[in-house]
């Protein structure tokens, strides 16, 4: 069921003992929307616990440094940045059927939480918190402020996608206004790599392959590249947009292989193209120039199946090309 801000603001108020589930992969989004909500409601003296399949990335040290996790069963489950209940990753499904509440901006959210609270044009989960926490009359403090302002920085590739809006940034500018450091946080989201980051990145621009009228790219990660190059599947996230730095490309494609066989795709768009449509031809979705979609079976006919999908928006017959 759809509810609105005040809705979400009283829902949050009239309970307590609280779970709040990120996706798989974190991002700066669901991160900063977790720690964000959890601190908040820590600040209203409640008890709140912030969950992932996956470890927290180190480059969000600076959320987590002094979080430490409370003692509780949980009485209300919450997920931030979640479209899919898929999306918790193995070691949250148990939740999946058990989310009360949901704060999402994602149009393609599925509406499996028995409370939806979902700002499709929103640039970022963090953004919609934000109007959640300024409802609720929460006390924001700098840490807490650190963690929305970066997961608008980061879902809005720093402020220059196309999902940047007027509110996200009068909402980061209020964040500002609780002493939020915009210059060392954008620094270590955006300039800042670790070695095996960059050794990331070169894999995707060396092993980087063009098809349809070089229009679209394709690279390819395997368990065996980050074996053999020596860098983490951590080190991807945020990478996918190397795939539309090409000129002319209008869309690109990373795949990832997360375990034998089973591949994470991340598309993106540089152009009119809806990459949200062509992913959920197979089973995904997400934002118009930002998706994704999980395909089982051998890379090369995972390759063609996606560049048979994304032939048609490119105005191309594959199998003439
Ligand atoms: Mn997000």
């Amino acid at each position: 069921m759809q509810i609105n801000l005040k809705e979400t603001a009283e829902f949050l108020k009239s309970r307590d003992k609280f779970y709040i589930l990120t996706h798989q992969s974190p991002d700066g989004d669901t991160m900063g929307a977790g720690f964000g909500l959890c601190y908040a409601l820590r600040s209203m003296g409640k008890s709140a616990n912030v969950l992932c399949s996956d470890e927290f990335p180190k480059r969000y040290g600076f959320m987590y440094k002094d979080y430490g996790p409370q003692k509780f069963s949980p009485e209300t489950i919450v997920a931030v940045d979640v479209a899919d209940a898929k999306l918790l990753g193995s070691k949250l499904a148990q939740y999946g059927d058990y989310v009360e509440l949901c704060i999402d901006h994602h149009v393609s959210n599925t509406g499996y939480a028995k409370r939806l609270l979902v700002y499709p044009d929103a640039s970022a989960a963090c953004e919609v918190l934000y109007r959640v926490l300024a409802e609720m009359g929460a006390d924001i403090d700098k840490r807490t402020a650190e963690c929305l302002y970066t997961g608008i920085a980061t879902d809005t590739g720093c402020f220059k996608y196309g999902n940047t809006t007027k509110l996200a940034h009068t909402i980061s500018a209020k964040l500002m206004e609780h002493g939020v450091d915009i210059e060392s946080i954008n620094r270590d989201m955006f300039d800042r790599k670790s070695k095996e980051r960059l050794i990331a990145e070169k894999h995707i621009l060396s092993d980087m392959e063009y098809y349809l009228d070089d229009k679209c790219t394709i690279t390819a990660v395997t368990l065996a590249d980050m074996e053999s190059k020596g860098f983490s599947s951590e080190e991807l996230e945020g990478t996918a947009g190397i795939t539309v730095q090409p000129e002319g490309v209008q869309v690109g494609v990373l795949i990832k292989e997360k375990e034998k066989g089973k591949f994470k795709v991340s598309m993106r768009s540089a152009s009119e193209v809806d990459v949200s449509a062509i992913c959920a031809k197979f089973g995904g979705g997400g934002h118009v120039k930002a998706a994704g979609c999980t395909l089982e079976g051998e890379l090369e006919d995972i390759k063609l199946k996606l560049l048979s999908g994304i032939a048609p928006s490119l105005g191309i017959d594959l199998w003439l090309a």
